[in-house]
């Protein structure tokens, strides 16, 4: 169990070297894979979510530490693929059409990740067509939509519309988050959750679920 909280705390000070000596050495010692991520890298993630969101963690040590679970799970990917863990639920994301903004979604992709969410990410400018036609594809389970521009933030009204005349609306819950974005501009639209920053979105869709 030390392997595993020495992974721990090497993910949460951002010590990508720590995070992939102690996912190799946790495997040598015969830790579950399954174990590894929930208890050494999850439990990591959520805790570097909470000192973020007690304001005592800021956007780069989210990022450093985001980047080191990364290499983390890149390890142990294929092993959780062959001990079939299944994921939280599917996320698709992406940076809402003529916006080309995407350090920010690509750290709420991270964090959704971080908790255990498989992220089908579609990168940046992505039509309101694009996203209906990824949800449908993946039977994903939420849509998140990122912009940065207040002259792109009506794409994401337009996505949630194309949502309805797909006739998937219900099938999936939409959450939305960017700079300019707000709480009254979510329940303008009608987008299911509104997360000003990564960890909130990975607690909110985490309790959506419930
Ligand atoms: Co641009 N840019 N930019 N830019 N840029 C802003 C956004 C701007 C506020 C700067 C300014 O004028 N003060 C301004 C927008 C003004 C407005 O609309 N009100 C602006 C502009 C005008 C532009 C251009 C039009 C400039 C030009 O060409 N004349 C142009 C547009 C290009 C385009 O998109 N079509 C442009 C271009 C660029 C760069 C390419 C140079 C670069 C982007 C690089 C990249 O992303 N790969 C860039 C950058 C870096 C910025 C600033 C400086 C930083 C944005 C950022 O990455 N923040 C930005 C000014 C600023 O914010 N200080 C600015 C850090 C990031 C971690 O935060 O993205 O807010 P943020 O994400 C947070 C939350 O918002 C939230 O969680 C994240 C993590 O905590 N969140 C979500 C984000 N998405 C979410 C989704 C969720 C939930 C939460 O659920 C799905």
């Amino acid at each position: 169990m030390a392997i595993i909280d020495d992974l721990r705390e090497s993910l949460i000070d951002g010590d990508m070297g720590g995070v992939t000596n102690g996912v190799n050495a946790a495997l040598e010692a015969g830790e579950k894979p399954g174990d590894i991520l929930q208890k050494g890298l999850i439990a990591g993630m959520t805790e570097v979510g909470q000192l973020f969101e007690d304001g005592e963690f800021f956007v780069p040590e989210m990022l450093i530490a985001a980047r080191a679970m990364q290499a983390g799970v890149t390890i142990l990917k294929p092993k959780l693929i062959a001990e079939d863990i299944k994921p939280l639920g599917k996320v698709v994301v992406g940076t809402v059409k003529g916006d080309l903004h995407d350090i920010g979604k690509n750290l709420v992709a991270m964090m959704l990740e971080g908790v255990g969410f498989e992220v089908i990410d579609l990168g940046t400018d992505v039509t309101p067509e694009k996203f209906v036609e990824a949800v449908k594809e993946n039977e994903a389970e939420f849509m998140g939509m990122s912009a940065l521009l207040t002259t792109t933030m009506p794409s994401m009204k337009a996505s949630v519309e194309a949502l309805q005349e797909a006739g998937i609306r219900d099938n999936v819950k939409v959450m939305i988050g960017g700079a300019p974005v707000t709480q009254n501009y979510a329940d303008e639209i009608g987008a299911d959750i509104y997360a000003p920053d990564g960890p909130s979105a990975a607690r909110k869709a985490k309790e959506a679920l419930a």
